[in-house]
């Protein structure tokens, strides 16, 4: 059987590789996922984000156990852009999630920065339509909330978690720009530490000051309220209702026309995603040895503006 009937029939080596040459993003890579995609579609995936050391990893391990008590499948991809190596990450995502290891109905993938954000977004997102494919109902990824790079993955989740933890500065790390935009659940992990309660109100308030929820971009309130849950990863704490949040979450998106007009702005904004990067590599490669460096040249020096560079550039194209 070829790679991909492997995958399909639950082949976790065949699915190992899958992912490794869809990460490398080599000339199979188009191929396969053009073969799985029809597959794909079938998994709830859920993103969580937060600040370093919140306790992602350990919030996620925890929610995969409770899920498999469940019976249900969970794919899990950890990626962290603030490390260009996933060494670290790896060991350290090991030890969180060591309650999972060996159970086949859990694949955990970690993933560090490939180059630049956007190749890591990419990456994400290509693995997790293998993970999808390969027939896990719920597919978890954790990114480490910096900025783009957790909007931008945020962008292929269906429902995202954000998670904040008690203490100083807290206050500031909720609020943070597109923070409070992008989560549909709220998690106060570390809730056994003093001030969660604190926390909470702090986005609760924000909650109250923030413009209506326009996720669909059609103009309404689409009346989805984040919920604000308190956790302690650690024990476990919380863990179910978070759960249930995120599958009421679920239920409300696929009531109504919530759930295709999320997934349209999905793949609108991933089809703009690869034209980008598609036509930035064709225009790379036709464009003469030395022109790039000369323009550089030229516009630093003041000789041409920026814009009539680019003219040039795409003529060169032509
Ligand atoms: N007290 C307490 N500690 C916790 C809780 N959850 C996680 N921790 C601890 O916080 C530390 C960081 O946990 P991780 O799960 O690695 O956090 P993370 O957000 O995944 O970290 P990065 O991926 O490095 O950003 C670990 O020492 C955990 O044991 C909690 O609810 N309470
Ligand atoms: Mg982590």
């Amino acid at each position: 059987m070829d790679l991909v009937g492997r995958l399909l029939s639950g082949d976790r080596r065949a699915l190992a590789r899958t992912i490794s040459l869809v990460e490398d993003n080599g000339a199979e890579a188009h191929t396969l996922l053009g073969e799985l995609y029809p597959h794909t579609g079938q998994a709830h995936i859920i993103g969580i984000t937060g600040a370093p050391g919140t306790g992602k990893s350990t919030l996620v391990n925890a929610l995969a156990k409770d899920y498999r008590g469940r019976g249900m499948t969970v794919g899990i991809v950890a990626v962290d852009p603030t490390s260009p190596f996933s060494g670290g990450a790896l060991l350290g995502d090991r030890i969180r999630m060591r309650d999972l290891a060996g159970d086949p109905g859990v694949f955990i993938r970690s993933m560090a920065t490939r180059g630049s954000l956007g190749g890591l977004a990419r990456a994400a997102a290509d693995v997790i339509l293998v993970l999808d494919a390969a027939g896990f109902q719920r597919v978890v990824v954790e990114t480490v909330g910096v900025g783009q790079a957790e909007v931008e993955i945020a962008n292929a989740a269906h429902t995202v978690v954000v998670v904040v933890t008690p203490g100083l500065g807290d206050e500031v790390q909720a609020i943070k720009a597109g923070v409070m935009e992008i989560g549909d659940l709220f998690a106060v992990n570390k809730a056994d530490q003093e001030g969660a309660d604190h926390a909470a109100m702090a986005i609760h308030m924000m909650q109250g000051l923030a413009p209506k929820d326009d996720a669909q971009g059609d103009g309404t309130d689409d009346g989805w309220v984040p919920p604000i849950i308190k956790t302690v990863a650690t024990h476990g704490t919380g863990v179910d209702e978070l759960l249930l949040g995120i599958e009421a979450h679920r239920d409300y998106l696929h009531q109504g026309k919530h759930f295709g007009q999320r997934e349209r702005m999905r793949v609108l904004k991933e089809l703009e995603a690869i034209l980008q990067r598609e036509l930035l590599t064709r225009l790379r490669t036709r464009v003469p040895p030395g022109k790039m460096e000369a323009l550089v040249e030229q516009v630093h020096r003041r000789e041409l503006d920026p814009y009539s560079a680019v003219a040039q550039l795409l003529a060169a194209d032509a």
